[in-house]
């Protein structure tokens, strides 16, 4: 009979004593170990880990505490087709999820898990997502069998012994068993039950699906507590924008997964804007919530990036680069023969002697990657040089603007701002975006992904959509809802629009229209700016480049809002009878 420590050094919560001797029941782990979140746990674990060959030391001397992992090959990205919202009945999930009936699920999982963690270390990691004394913040605790993950969570959330104090004697955290068993993708379920605040997550040591936190806790399992709570948890970014006079405004921008979340929210911005500062709130994930004031406000729950490395330079991102000079984990990159890491991307030609993400030598001649299109660095947010000085804000930050946006080489305009709420939540209803490498399976297809949270909603979509109308009952001081298309490509398949940095350029016209009644004129779609109403100062682009990149095609977006109806027509009854009235709408405009 193994004996493990009691629980009760540990934590009050008998709630939590409770679960982890029925998870150790289960699993039957060699040993226990509560995690506190110091950092001699985080030196001892690393040097562990390093022993074990789950992190590889990169040179200290260019990149002091950094480490690479290499994943098993067949777990790169999240698995879409195995995740589950296991909710008491299928029209709880809605037509969007996967839906497991939660007793199959249990059962199903639970005889993958009976002695799962046999000869393994069971790590209890208990955490906060939001700044500690935050009205928003909320106690999860996940159990894991892998120490990549316990050095993550370290990263991406504030771990250990804060999130038993904040806890203290209650039952109400979530519950998140993770175990990777052999990684045998015919073996990989993720299961929400969001009806018990549980998740279980078997068969994937990737950060989607095993950092139990992120998509699963803080966006799927949160939505449902959202939807409860009367607030929204959102796959959104939260960036500041200061303008000279010294006057910060923060804007909430969802897009879907690796299409440029990142690197919007720590934008360097263009030099010819003199006296603009960008300040990263979040990169990620939103939990936005009515204020005082009757505004929304919003925090990160998060405390770290999961960033797509390839594509990250000092061009595109100089801040990120500069967030992972130090103390970041590196996954699936390529590592350089001096123990550096490269992407494709960089800016730099990949030095020779290269090992690719699988630690095979690499040649430019080989036409495979070096490093894996959903290669990743995990680095604490106190890394990032623009950070917020709100970002740890128990109070959150004041959102003037929301932007829905996708990865779109057609149809798409650069930036419209919606007419209202309704119009602005349609517009979110109705992104389409293509698929990207964050999520296995085939890359650019568009799919529709309603405000980029087709795989992260954790109840019906139909009643997520009536939720965000419900909340304009309720907000006196809403935010104003704009879209926007970084991506759109010339008939020759060029970008229109440089990006970027030069997307401050953008989100400038939104603030002006905000605050200062900047000009903008309605097409039968949205409210678009006209060319002399962006700053385009010290910016080379030709007029007909920037009216491509503008324009509204009255054929395109007959197309959009076909494909659109089809994707209502598929989420039936549950969708809002507003929002169809405002497809009828805008067909019988664009005719
Ligand atoms: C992510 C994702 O990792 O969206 O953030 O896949
Ligand atoms: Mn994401």
């Amino acid at each position: 009979m193994t004996s493990y420590p009691a629980a009760e050094t540990y934590t009050k919560s008998r709630a939590l004593a409770a679960w982890v001797a029925e998870c150790a029941r289960l699993t039957n782990p060699d040993r226990i170990v509560w995690c506190d979140g110091s950092e001699a746990e985080r030196r001892r674990l690393t040097d562990e880990a390093v022993a074990a060959g789950v992190l590889i030391p990169l040179n200290h001397e260019k990149r002091p505490g950094c480490y690479l992992h290499r994943s098993n090959p067949n777990d790169v990205a999240r698995t879409e087709e195995v995740t589950f919202i296991c909710s008491p009945t299928k029209d709880g999930a809605g037509v969007t999820n996967n839906w497991m009936a939660p007793d199959e699920a249990y059962a199903k999982l639970g005889a993958l898990l009976k002695g799962s963690m046999a000869g393994r270390t069971m790590y209890v990691i208990p955490y906060v997502m939001g700044p500690l004394g935050s009205p928003f913040a909320k106690v999860g605790v996940e159990i894991t069998d892998s120490i990549y993950v316990v050095l993550s969570m370290r990263i991406m959330t504030r771990m250990g012994r804060a999130a038993l104090e904040m806890l203290g004697d209650s039952d109400h955290f979530n519950r998140g068993l993770h175990c990777t068993l052999d990684l045998d993708p015919k073996k990989r379920f993720i299961c929400h039950f969001p009806q018990d605040n549980t998740i279980w997550s078997v068969g994937s040591g990737y950060g989607g699906n095993a950092l139990l936190s992120k998509k699963c806790f803080a966006l799927r399992i949160a939505s449902t507590l959202g939807r409860k709570e009367g607030w929204l948890a959102e796959h959104m970014l939260i960036v500041g924008i200061q303008n000279p006079a010294g006057q910060t405004r923060y804007i909430a921008a969802a897009f879907p997964s690796a299409c440029g979340k990142t690197n919007l929210a720590m934008l360097t911005p263009p030099a010819a804007l003199k006296g603009w500062k960008v300040f990263t709130v979040g990169d990620d994930i939103a939990w936005l919530r009515i204020g005082p004031d009757g505004g929304l406000w919003a925090i990160n729950p998060e405390a770290g990036y999961f960033g797509v490395a390839p594509g990250t330079s000092a061009k595109s991102n100089a801040n990120a680069m500069r967030l992972v000079e130090h103390d970041t984990l590196f996954t699936n990159v390529a590592q350089t023969p001096d123990g550096d890491i490269w992407w494709e991307g960089m800016d730099s030609a990949p030095p020779a002697g290269l090992l690719d993400w699988q630690g095979r030598p690499w040649t430019p001649e080989s036409g495979a990657k070096a490093a894996h299109p959903n290669s990743r660095f995990t680095a604490p947010m106190s890394n990032n040089p623009v950070l917020s000085p709100h970002a740890n804000d128990p109070r959150g930050v004041p959102i003037s603007a929301i932007v829905f946006g996708g990865r779109r080489a057609t149809t798409m305009p650069l930036v419209l701002e919606s007419f209202d709420w309704t119009h602005g939540v349609f517009m979110g209803a109705t992104m389409g975006s293509e698929t990207t490498a964050a999520a296995a399976g085939k890359v650019g297809v568009v799919r529709r992904d309603p405000m980029a949270m087709l795989p992260f909603c954790g109840y019906n979509i139909g009643e997520y959509l009536g939720h965000w109308l419900e909340l304009a009952g309720r907000l006196k001081n809403p935010p104003r809802i704009f879209m926007v298309n970084w991506f759109r490509k010339s008939a020759e398949g060029d970008f229109l629009w440089p990006g970027f940095g030069d997307n401050l350029r953008v989100l400038k016209w939104m603030l002006d229209r905000i605050h200062n009644g900047a000009d903008g004129f309605r097409t039968p779609v949205g409210i678009a700016p006209h060319a002399k109403d962006l700053d385009l100062t010290g910016l080379e682009i030709s007029p007909e480049q920037l009216r491509q990149a503008l324009a509204v095609d009255r054929g395109e977006w007959r197309q959009e809002l076909a494909s659109a109806g089809e994707f209502f027509d598929k989420i039936g009854t549950a969708l809002p009878e507003a929002l169809r009235r405002q497809h009828r709408t805008l067909a019988a405009a664009l005719e």
